[in-house]
């Protein structure tokens, strides 16, 4: 099967998927084009069967905004044309849905089928928008397959838009060989003393993310247990996590790291992650850190219920609730065979729920459906 697959390559789960699935696709074999603006940053190994085309932007004086999905669009068209593609895989509804429509329409006959990805923000922040609504509806409805990556979003989804076709949930996945408790990997001493607990947060820092919120917390546990709070990612609300801790008086038990392309160098390092979102349509990071053996403390809201069983893998509480988040973090942090507990916890639920493998064979027999193969 030849598939080209669009995503965002810049860091931020969408892109984490799409390319970990292109990445596990053509090692089994499967022809992988990737079609983007940019390479995706978590492909950084060469494997054959994997090819990566360039979408450039000609830009004039008359464009204020260069029209990178025009030029996608016939990119992909190309590519489609050029080698034979069987199907288009685009993850994040704006534009990559309507692409491929446009794709679809210059190829006519024999084109590729499309398969639509959602990811969350596509719907619940942006897509809703009234100046994207209704071709986000137009491109979801004229895609010949659709997926959510939690049963939250299909919801979410079929309220705020009419949608005419079924969706299907596939979980997103992590690969747990990558993703692990070896400490090896990552030296605790560059980061806390043999006394102090780790909570580490990454994330993008928009303000769906709550990143002050991540201070609080810290901050009340920090006086309780000693405790050093490791940041990673950037984004618009960083300055205001730092200044917040700078007031309350933590900056100096702060390490912010900045992005990074490596984390699971870093996860394996933490006692505690959290991720005290607003709402989530999946969490990604936070299952990245379950892999690691890290127990997961954030809010009872959105996907993440569907990802952390709370009080087994970690520890969801009420949206907003610092003092909650703090006193389940504080407890386990306390007791050796507690955090010893919901650490194996954390692991034998990334392996046994949202494995690589397992999960890909889901999209690859979804592929089928939609190509009517079986
Ligand atoms: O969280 C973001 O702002 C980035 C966004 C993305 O497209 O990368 O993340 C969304 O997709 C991820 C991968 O499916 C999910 O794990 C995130 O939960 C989702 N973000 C939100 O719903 C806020």
């Amino acid at each position: 099967m030849k598939i080209g697959i669009t995503c965002y390559p810049v860091r931020g789960g969408s892109g984490v998927v799409a390319t970990e699935l292109g990445l596990h696709l053509a090692k089994r074999g499967f022809e992988i084009h990737f079609i983007s603006y940019n390479i995706p940053f978590r492909l950084q190994e060469y494997i054959p069967n994997l090819f990566y085309h360039q979408v450039e932007v000609m830009n004039y004086p008359l464009f204020k905004y260069p029209p990178y999905t025009l030029t996608l669009a016939a990119k992909m068209a190309e590519v489609a044309r050029g080698w034979g593609l069987d199907i288009f895989h685009v993850h994040y509804a704006i534009p990559h849905a309507a692409c491929a429509y446009l794709a679809k329409g210059i190829i006519g006959e024999g084109a590729p089928k499309v398969i639509t990805t959602l990811h969350g923000t596509d719907i619940t922040l942006v897509g809703i928008d009234e100046s994207f609504k209704s071709i986000t509806e137009f491109s979801i409805n004229s895609s010949d397959g659709i997926t959510t990556v939690s049963r939250y979003l299909k919801t979410q989804t079929e309220r705020a838009f009419q949608i005419a076709k079924d969706m299907r949930v596939v979980y997103n996945f992590v690969d747990t060989d990558k993703f692990t408790p070896r400490q090896q990997a990552c030296q605790r001493s560059q980061f806390a003393t043999t006394e102090e607990k780790i909570i580490m947060h990454i994330s993008n820092f928009r303000p769906v993310k709550r990143a002050e919120d991540v201070v609080k917390i810290f901050d009340l546990v920090s006086r309780e247990i000693p405790s050093k709070l490791v940041l990673a990612g950037d984004g618009p609300d960083a300055a205001k996590a730092l200044s917040l801790a700078e007031r309350l008086g933590v900056k100096e038990k702060v390490i912010f790291l900045g992005s990074q392309n490596a984390v699971e160098n870093i996860l394996p390092c933490a006692d505690i992650f959290l991720l005290p979102s607003q709402e989530e349509s999946f969490g990604l990071a936070a299952l990245e850190a379950l892999s690691c053996g890290v127990p997961v403390v954030g809010y009872k809201s959105g996907g993440l219920v569907e990802v952390v069983e709370d009080g087994e893998s970690g520890f969801l509480v009420k949206l907003g609730d610092a003092v909650a988040a703090k006193d389940k973090i504080v407890e386990t942090l306390r007791d050796a065979d507690k955090l010893h507990y919901h650490r194996q916890k954390a692991r034998e639920r990334a392996v046994n729920h949202f494995n690589a493998p397992d999960i890909i064979k889901h999209y690859i027999s979804y592929y089928e459906e939609i190509l009517n193969v079986r």
